[in-house]
């Protein structure tokens, strides 16, 4: 009997669906793929509000459909190896855009033993697209949207993690998408930079810009996108408004606050020694770490403890230290912090810490150790890797360079090449 393959991800079976199975049933037995959890979180498609198990059931449920199996990997290697359908049937969506490298790879699959794929036109209807959207929308929800990093870590060999300061960045972070070797990469999740906040608000990073108006920030991000979110919360104020903090970024569906150890008038990391910055004692920061663990509403929620004791030149006995007593204080992470090109004491802190703590979360922030690869870092026990401050890097001189030009040109001409189109920009932002 020829077996007939395709693969489902979603909670709610629509008329689209009904129709593939239509035309598989046609041309033999069918069995009926779900993708699961695991490759459901990873490539953010949708919140599965029901589980794995019931989502099986329900496949079982279609009239039409023989067999259910999992599909663990987006790419199709698992199921096509084991069953070999003659038929893969898909709505042709995935002809276009990123997906298609998925579509290129199952044509590769199948060419091995004349397998055929079928491309099923997609059902595009209002009811169908009012129930796409949905469950997209679902991905932006707190309480979805905040419980979705500490899945990653479990799912993924490192969380990649990119810098958001506004509603744009934020879906620059959201929707870029690469296929590379055949395969499809993009950001797991935003960095709400303390250093990017403030510069795009023209203010240095000095923990000048309040909170309110850091709360301001997230929410432009959150309105416009569904990826979790890792803010930067740097010393954390006094513990006794803190509490406050670590409350009002679980309402507002954020994973996790990193809080670096240091007290006075903070400043940005990466000026090292060459500013007066002042650690807060191991005793002080654990106190700040367990209050807001004792605060904190949700099990979700994380509070992830910055180490300032490589930058601020205290070696790596003091870094190692302070990691074991935050992490008995209660911190769900260790970020560990260098200025360094080179990035040796990194790997040596993260060789040690590991040697001890084969669990706890391990962050770093690779902006001066920049050779590393997410591919060394996590072999190295990193977990999540963000990228804090390249997209302002990158608008910044471009932008100033155009305003240069401008001015030198007494005209816009000279500049319109390297513009990005007007009738690009105004379609930039999807409408719901
Ligand atoms: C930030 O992005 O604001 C950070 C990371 O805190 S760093 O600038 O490297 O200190
Ligand atoms: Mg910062």
């Amino acid at each position: 009997m020829t077996t007939v393959y395709t693969c489902f991800c979603t909670d709610i079976v629509h008329e689209g669906h009904l129709n593939i199975i239509e035309e598989a049933r046609k041309r033999g037995r069918v069995i009926v793929g779900c993708l699961s959890d695991r490759a459901i979180i990873r490539y953010n498609k949708i919140i599965p509000t029901i589980s794995q198990n019931e989502r099986i059931k329900l496949y079982r449920s279609i009239p039409g459909v023989d067999e259910v199996v999992i599909q663990e990997d987006m790419f199709y290697d698992d199921v096509i190896t084991l069953i070999r359908p003659k038929y893969v049937l898909h709505g042709d969506n995935w002809k276009k855009g990123p997906i298609s490298a998925i579509r290129a790879h199952v044509v590769e699959l199948l060419s091995v033993y004349g397998g055929e794929i079928v491309d099923v036109p997609y059902t595009y209807n209002e009811k169908v697209k009012k129930i796409d959207l949905q469950c997209r929308e679902k991905l932006a929800m707190p309480e979805y949207r905040r419980k979705r990093l500490r899945q990653l870590i479990e799912m993924t060999p490192i969380v990649k993690v990119m810098e958001a300061h506004s509603g744009l960045t934020g879906l620059i972070v959201e929707k870029t998408v690469v296929e590379h070797n055949g395969r499809l990469d993009q950001f797991d999740a935003m960095w709400i930079s303390s250093l990017c906040d403030s510069t795009a608000k023209g203010k240095p990073d000095i923990e000048l810009v309040d909170m309110t108006s850091r709360f301001r920030t997230i929410e432009d991000i959150t309105e416009v996108t569904t990826k979790p979110i890792i803010f930067d919360g740097d010393t954390g104020g006094l513990t006794e408004h803190f509490v406050y903090t670590v409350r009002s970024l679980e309402r507002m569906g954020v994973s996790a606050v990193i809080i670096e150890d240091k007290k006075g008038l903070k400043k940005n990391s990466l000026f090292g020694t060459e500013v007066e910055q002042t650690q807060a004692t191991i005793e002080e920061f654990s106190e700040k770490i367990a209050a807001g663990k004792n605060a904190q509403l949700t099990d979700d929620f994380m509070i992830i403890a910055r180490l300032e004791s490589l930058i601020l030149d205290k070696g790596m006995g003091d870094a190692l230290e302070r990691a074991r007593a935050f992490v008995s204080a209660g911190a769900d992470g260790i970020m560990i912090h260098s200025r360094k090109k080179d990035p040796a004491e990194i790997l040596e802190f993260c060789d040690k810490f590991r040697a001890e703590d084969k669990a706890t979360p391990l962050v770093v922030v690779p902006s001066s150790f920049n050779v590393i690869t997410e591919k060394e870092l996590s072999d190295h026990g990193v977990n999540i890797v963000i990228y804090a401050n390249q997209l302002t890097r990158a608008a910044f001189p471009a932008m100033q360079q155009t305003a240069e030009d401008i001015l030198r040109y007494h005209r816009a001409k000279e500049v319109d090449d390297r513009l990005m189109p007007i009738k690009q920009i105004i379609t930039l932002i999807d409408e719901i």
